[in-house]
This record gives structure tokens, sequence and C-alpha cells, in this order.
């Protein structure tokens, strides 16, 4: 055993140092799983005023099991992709079930996540071409409207916290390049920041991070993830090489599987029992 050991333990060192990501197992069977007589959180879909588009948007909101208004909690916002809306995660990556399970095994943190629409324009469906300027154009306009409209919206109706020690952004490709470029770039507002599988809109490195430097000081967790099959790795790949070069602490997770809800699934239940601790 000690022989085996004493092999092992450097391979998984040169191994780690060699491509630089960290060592990371991935979520166990049945961690999206619902599982019968267990506590459970719940949905809410709510509305909010938003100056920035000038009209009432949607929003879904998950509070944990046990949640109580005598209680405070942080706030993790998760983000959507190009193709989705405030319900994508609801539809497709089993968000309250994967929460359900970890407050279960007494892995999470308590805190109350919001699942907001991302694209902030008046019609803010996907519509028929999702990639129309104007509808990749409400992606960036989106920091306004989560700076101004929802992030005070909740601050005011929930019992939340509401100082950037309990605010972390995380969210799915065109959601991954939101989580960075506003994250990064409103080191007041927030100081967890996650990406799956960044898209394009993600802010070279140069711009993203002009400071690198003050980084490691404001930020509690930056997480970069992409499933190595994924056609936009580029992305994770250009920020991690910017922010390895620069040497900003952060978790660098590449994962069998391509741009899709396996994945995303898998970065949810990881990331999120980092979150708060
Ligand atoms: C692009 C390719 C993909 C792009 C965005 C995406 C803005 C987004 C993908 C997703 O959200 O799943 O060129 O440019």
């Amino acid at each position: 055993m000690r022989l085996f050991l004493g092999l092992l333990i450097p391979c998984l060192c040169l191994t780690v140092a060699a491509n630089g990501q960290d060592a990371i197992e991935q979520a166990p069977p049945g961690f999206d799983e619902k599982r019968e007589n267990i506590d459970r959180g719940e949905v809410q879909t709510i509305e909010y005023y938003s100056s920035t588009v000038g009209t009432k948007r949607t929003a879904n909101i998950y509070t944990p099991p046990g949640y109580s208004e005598e209680n405070r909690y942080p706030v993790l916002y998760l983000l959507h992709g190009i193709g989705g809306d405030e319900r994508e995660w609801l539809d497709h990556g089993r968000p309250e079930v994967i929460f359900d399970n970890l407050y279960h095994e007494g892995k999470l943190a308590p805190m109350i996540v919001v699942l907001p629409n991302g694209r902030a324009m008046k019609d803010d469906r996907p519509g028929e071409n999702i990639f129309a300027p104007e509808r990749v154009q409400a992606f960036s306009d989106f920091e306004r409207d989560l700076l101004d409209d929802l992030i005070p919206f909740i601050e005011e109706t929930y019992p939340v916290y509401s100082d950037r020690q309990h605010r972390a952004l995380a969210g799915l490709s065109m959601g991954g390049g939101q989580s960075l470029n506003f994250g990064l770039g409103n080191l007041d507002t927030f100081s967890w920041v996650g990406a799956f599988s960044p898209a394009p809109n993600t802010r070279v490195g140069e711009e993203l991070a002009p400071e690198p430097v003050k980084l490691n000081d404001k930020l509690n967790l930056l997480w970069l993830s992409c499933g190595e099959e994924d056609g936009l790795l580029h992305v994770t790949v250009r920020t991690h090489e910017y922010l390895a070069a620069n040497d900003v602490n952060h978790i660098y997770y590449l994962e069998p599987g391509d741009h899709d809800f396996y994945v995303w699934r898998n970065d949810l239940y990881l990331f999120s029992q980092l979150l708060f601790r």
C-alpha cells in the first residue's frame, strides 16, 4: 500500500501540474434525482419592476428547506444560456432537486437562489432568432437590470444580507459570460463568481480583469468550468490562461461532456457547495 501511494501521489500531482486544472471528483450518481421523504425547498415566480427595461419582469426564486423570515440568507443569482429564460434551469437543470438533496446531506449553506431572465428587453423571450443582435445586446444590458432593479428588489423583499460577501453570481454559457463580465466588473457587489462553459460574450482577459492583482483580495471564489467536448471550450481556456498568467486564484475544472445540462448540473452540484463558507 505504501509503495502504491508513494507512486500514486506524485503521479496525481504531475497530472494536475501538467494541465493546470483542479482535480475535482464529479457528482455522485443520483445527485440530481428526486428523493422521497426529504425536506424540500420552494420555488416561486416573482415579478419586479425594471427601470432599465421599463416593464415588469419575471424571475424565479428558490428558498431552502426550513426557510424562515426570522433568518437572514446570502443570495446566489443563477443565470441561463442564449436559448433560455428564467425557466431554463428549472426545466432542464433540476436545481431544486440538486439543492434539496444537498441540504438533506448537510452539504450546502442556507441560501436563496434567484433565477432571473438575463435578456433585458421588453420582449425577453428567446424568440425565433436567439442570435439576433438586439437579443445578444440584451444579455449585456442585463447588467444594469441586475444591479439597479433586481438586486434592490430582492434585498427589499426577502430577509437577505446585502453586502458583497453574501452575493454570488453564476451562470451557464451566455450566463457564464455575464457572470464573469458583471461579477469581475463589480467587485463591490459580488465576491463569489462562477462560469459554467462561458460563451464568447466573455470579455477578453485584459478587459475582464484589467487589474488582476485586485482579484485575489476581493474574491472568495472564482470558478471556471467546461466540458472537454464543448465547441466553446476555447473561451474557458483563454480565460483560464489569462488568470493563471496573472496569478489570479481560481478553480479551473474541465470535465467529460459537451455543451449541455449533464455538465451544468454537475457544475451546480460542485460549485454551490463551495459558496458562503
Ligand atoms: C456564440 C456562440 C454561443 C455566442 C453565444 C453563444 C454571443 C451562446 C451559447 C449559449 O448560451 O448556450 O458565438 O455569441
